[in-house]
């Protein structure tokens, strides 16, 4: 251990005892990377061992028109109704790009979007209905705290009941977006108008006392201080504490392309290290000693660091995707999704123990019997996304896509 202010976290963390708000700060404030990721390892194998999982998933965009366009400065995605690159899909259009799901081995929808100042709760529902109807087998996991209180305020319905009728209509989980961070200065330089910290926990506790569980997220790297990251993390764990319901932690990594905010910071093109991407992993898995699991998102961080990650307390990994916005819009140089076999190689890569998961964390499938470059989810099925992007997109797709990326065992089998 280089730094001697982590020896008494280390013992905390080697009896399973809880961190305080002190150790955190102290262990944000520490550049022991290694001694941290250790620790964060030694946390996330105790619950999880060498398992990692994923999910075959499929990201779903309806519109990136939204009310907050001005006031989240952090965000390129999002558009004015009017404004160049605007754009609402039908509910056929949204169907047309979940068809690709059918050549794939999709088990999730992942379902974001802008807060339209127009679309109503019913064309969610109808989206979720005939998702449900086209693809019986796959998951949906839709929409964040933040749109399901914009659908309660423009229909005039409580939370409770926004989110009742999105579960009736099969919905199954809700993603972990939109908390940011929760710290009232932070929000207010970087999400002025957007829902407070305590009402993103709240449409939380309210999933949570229905039936539905969830994501949780922080968004790091941007103006947030340590205590801000610190006492984020506790309020998730206060919550978890009540009611249990969270699933996985995912650290978000800010990336500063094409917003204001990047900017302001004189930011553009750089986005968070590698680093702090490692240290936020493994805080997050020793902070949140009672969420069971902890994400890498390799579109924000890269394949790589995720690979990484896996040692740092992480034991899930973002999936395939197929098609990524959010991150892309604001300059992630990662590719635009992973293939099956991708990630099962690069967990394997990691001398760990894939797990096909599907939205509620049932193992699906595991692989003692994989061969790399043939990994397939349905013996007939095709691996790899078969979406077709517009010409524009696949041609910057390919050339950001990874080499399949090399395993230590491949070759060994
Ligand atoms: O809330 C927006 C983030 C989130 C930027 O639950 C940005 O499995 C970085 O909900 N740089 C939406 N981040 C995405 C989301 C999500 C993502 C991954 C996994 C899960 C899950 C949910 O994207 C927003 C915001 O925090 N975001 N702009 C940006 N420039």
């Amino acid at each position: 251990m280089r730094d001697p202010t982590l020896q008494a976290i280390a013992e905390k963390v080697e009896r399973g005892e809880r961190l305080t708000r002190d150790d955190g700060l102290t262990l944000f404030q520490s550049n022991d990377l290694l001694t941290i990721g250790r620790l964060g390892d030694l946390a996330n194998r105790r619950r999880n061992g060498d398992r990692v999982f994923f999910a075959a998933n499929q990201h779903l965009n309806p519109t990136n028109v939204c009310v907050l366009r001005n006031t989240c400065v952090f965000c390129s995605f999002a558009r004015m109704p009017r404004e160049e690159g605007a754009y609402t899909r039908s509910l056929d259009e949204v169907f047309a790009e979940a068809d690709a799901a059918r050549d794939n081995p999709t088990r999730e929808f992942h379902i974001v979007g802008g807060l339209h100042p127009k679309l109503r709760l019913s064309y969610y529902l109808d989206m979720f209905r005939g998702l449900r109807q086209r693809h019986p087998g796959v998951h949906i996991k839709a929409l964040t705290a933040v749109e399901v209180a914009h659908l309660a305020r423009i229909e005039g319905m409580s939370v409770a009941e926004v989110l009742r009728a999105m579960r009736e209509a099969g919905v199954t989980s809700l993603p972990g977006g939109g908390a940011e961070v929760f710290s009232p200065a932070a929000r207010a330089t970087i999400a002025d108008k957007k829902l407070s910290g305590e009402a993103w926990l709240e449409v939380h506790r309210e999933a949570h006392r229905l039936g539905i569980p969830s994501n949780c997220t922080m968004l790091y790297g941007h103006v947030e201080t340590t205590a801000d990251r610190v006492d984020h993390l506790l309020a998730l764990r206060g919550l978890q504490d009540e009611t249990g319901g969270f699933l996985t932690y995912i650290p978000l990594a800010y990336h500063p392309d094409h917003n204001e905010l990047g900017e302001a910071l004189g930011r553009t093109g750089t986005a968070t290290s590698g680093f702090d991407d490692l240290k936020n992993i493994a805080v997050g898995r020793l902070l949140l000693d009672n969420v069971p699991h902890v994400k890498t998102h390799w579109p924000m961080v890269t394949p790589f660091i995720s690979q990484v990650a896996l040692t740092f307390g992480c034991d899930d990994l973002e999936g395939t995707v197929v098609f990524e916005r959010v991150y892309h819009e604001a300059g992630a140089g990662t590719p635009m999704w992973l293939s099956y076999d991708q990630i099962v190689s690069l967990i394997r890569g990691a001398g760990k123990e894939p797990v096909e998961r599907d939205s509620l964390y049932q193992p699906v499938r595991t692989f003692e019997d994989w061969v790399p470059g043939q990994a397939r989810a349905r013996p007939q099925g095709p691996a790899g996304p078969t979406f077709r992007l517009e010409p524009r997109r696949a041609a910057a797709a390919r050339k950001r896509a990874l080499p399949v990326l090399s395993s230590p065992v491949d070759g060994a089998e």
